[in-house]
């Protein structure tokens, strides 16, 4: 008997608005229609983060003072611990569980670290 942890279906709607008029040219390579990939990593919602496979993903912005919602969908807990120690810090219990903090109120770009697992690294730029 299985309880499966169906999460994660809404995943699909953001990775749908990320080829648009895109006028620059970057060269970001674009992926083939009809080319259904694992709804690994996607875009964050606005003043989230979520660590998944023991990686925070990319840099995440927001905006001076904001409520920062860390999402840890891996099974093992991690932290979000700004490098300088004191700035923001907070422990994300693990399958699913999310957290809190509140942003910087100076702009900046704020590394952070995971206190159980040094290798993790991540940035958070407040502007
Ligand atoms: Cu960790």
């Amino acid at each position: 008997m299985k309880t499966g942890k169906v999460r994660g279906s809404l995943l699909l709607v953001t990775v749908l608005l990320g080829t648009g008029a895109c006028a620059g040219g970057d060269g970001s390579p674009t992926k083939p229609e009809g080319t259904v990939s694992p709804p690994a990593v996607t875009t964050p919602a606005p003043n989230s983060m979520a660590i998944k496979d023991f990686d925070y993903g990319a840099p995440v912005t927001v905006s001076p003072g904001a409520v920062v919602t860390v999402t840890n969908l891996d099974s093992a807990r991690h932290t979000v611990t700004a490098d300088d120690g004191g700035t923001f810090a907070v422990d994300v219990a693990g399958n699913g569980g999310t957290a809190t903090f509140t942003a910087p109120a100076t702009p900046g770009n704020y590394p952070f670290h995971c206190t159980y697992h040094p290798r993790m690294k991540g940035s958070l730029t407040v502007k």
